[in-house]
């Protein structure tokens, strides 16, 4: 018999990865898609089957994490050996304009799909994997972070991911339930979401390269992330649903950087010499008390206070060039700000035996290749006059 998966979110990036992968295994792939205005299925387009055709790998079900009945439903009809619960209201700083939606999608919508398992008499059979993050550890409490670090998340994502991962130990304590938490730490691809900050970088450094725009503009520059290839976590996601006791485990490569430095490997591999600068930043690129106006206007006085130590600490470099290419713009600041993350994945590396493949530099490598392609298809769009849609003329 060949094994049932269910992943939510498949759609997304993690979600794609994750199909492909499990497909390649021998896996029977199920996954939950939202209704949207337009196709929304392009990350997974390849993996496709038509409807009709007799014995599919991939099955597509309509459904939302907001909707209990229809997740009990799929459940029910799909009865899964394994669930991937990936769907998630995943961006930190729109969670802090759709807090309640993203505690009912990211929060409750975990909830839903275990009480699911667990009405359907389900639990013995399927094993629920759960989507937790690093954000959770949020202000550092201690580094490198482990699964023994205290959290303290810093955002409504943040905290609605804490309530996710707390019920599934609960469910996993009170039920007997196979259900696991993977703590996974950044984790970027080419498929990466466009406003991610990795993705927003190797996607304008590749324009920048070819022209196609002059400046990319971002916001705490200083702020330090482990940033792993989704190829590798997506592995250990399997692994961990594999063992035979449930546990949670931290998934990272144990490298940090900050966004800064991101930046300068990106334009180093399109050959590109950068220079930051920002709105009021003095000759040495520091930011100014010029500054700190236009981030009261922007974001709000009351956030200033908090994010003081980090518009002075937002250094510009090489300022002597003539180029600007990187500017900072106070919009993307976030009321709280997660400053450092690095995490240590001893007990995964042991116990499932995951070892990443890719470092950053061969992640960085390989988003910008994906990039400068990409762009460069736009641009023969573009040139051949394919691209401008006028429904009035
Ligand atoms: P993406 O944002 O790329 O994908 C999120 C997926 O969830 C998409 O398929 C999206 O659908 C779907 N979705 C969003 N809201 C709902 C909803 N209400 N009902 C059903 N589906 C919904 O995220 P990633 O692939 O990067 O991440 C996967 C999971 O892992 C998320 O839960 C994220 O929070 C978590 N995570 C991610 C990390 C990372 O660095 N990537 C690190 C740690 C955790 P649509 O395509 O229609 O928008
Ligand atoms: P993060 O990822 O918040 O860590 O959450 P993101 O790439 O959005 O931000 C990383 C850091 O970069 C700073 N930054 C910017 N971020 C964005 N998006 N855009 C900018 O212009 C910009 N300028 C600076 C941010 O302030 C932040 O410090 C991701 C998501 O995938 C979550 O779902 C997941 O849980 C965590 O990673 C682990």
């Amino acid at each position: 018999m060949m094994k049932k998966a269910l992943i939510t979110g498949i759609t997304g990036q993690d979600g794609a990865y994750l199909a492909e992968y499990l497909i390649k295994k021998g896996y029977v792939v199920h996954g939950i898609k939202r209704r949207a205005s337009m196709f929304n299925t392009e990350r997974i387009d390849h993996l496709y089957q038509d409807p009709h055709v007799e014995n599919r790998n991939l099955i597509l079900h309509y459904g939302d994490l907001t909707d209990s009945m229809n997740l009990t439903r799929i459940i029910q009809e799909v009865q899964p050996d394994e669930i991937y619960n990936l769907a998630a209201m995943s961006h930190v700083k729109v969670s802090f304009d759709t807090p309640e939606y993203t505690a009912n999608a990211d929060g409750i919508g975990t909830l839903r799909i275990l009480e699911a398992v667990r009405l359907l008499g389900l639990v013995d059979k399927t094993r629920i994997y759960q989507a937790s993050t690093s954000e959770l550890y949020g202000m550092v409490q201690e580094v490198p972070q482990t699964e023994k670090t205290p959290f303290y998340p810093r955002s409504p994502y943040g905290v609605a991911k804490l309530y996710g991962y707390w019920i599934t130990v609960n469910y996993r304590e009170a039920y007997n339930i196979h259900a696991s938490n993977g703590i996974l730490f950044n984790h970027e691809s080419p498929i990466r979401g466009e406003t991610f900050v990795t993705r927003k970088v190797t996607r304008a450094i590749a324009r920048i390269a070819l022209t196609q725009q002059d400046a990319l503009f971002l916001g705490n520059m200083s702020s330090k992330r482990d940033w792993g290839h989704a190829k590798d976590y997506v592995r250990a996601m399997y692994l961990i649903l594999q063992q035979e006791k449930p546990d949670d485990y931290v998934i990272s490569t144990g490298v940090t950087t900050t966004i800064r430095d991101l930046v300068r490997m990106a334009a180093a591999e399109v050959g590109l010499e950068i220079t930051f600068t920002g709105e009021g930043v003095d000759e040495k690129g520091y930011l100014t008390a010029v500054d700190e106006k236009v981030f009261v206007e922007k974001v709000g006085e009351k956030y200033l206070e908090e994010n003081k130590k980090r518009i002075s600490t937002n250094p510009a470099s090489e300022t002597d060039k003539s180029k600007v290419i990187v500017a900072v713009d106070p919009t993307y600041f976030r009321p709280t700000e997660v400053d450092l993350l690095i995490g240590d994945s001893t007990k995964a590396r042991k116990q499932l035996g995951w070892e990443p493949r890719y470092d950053l530099k061969g992640l960085v490598e390989d988003m910008m290749q994906s990039d400068v392609n990409l762009m460069k298809k736009d641009s023969y769009l573009n040139e051949g006059g394919y691209r401008t849609l006028n429904y009035f003329e």
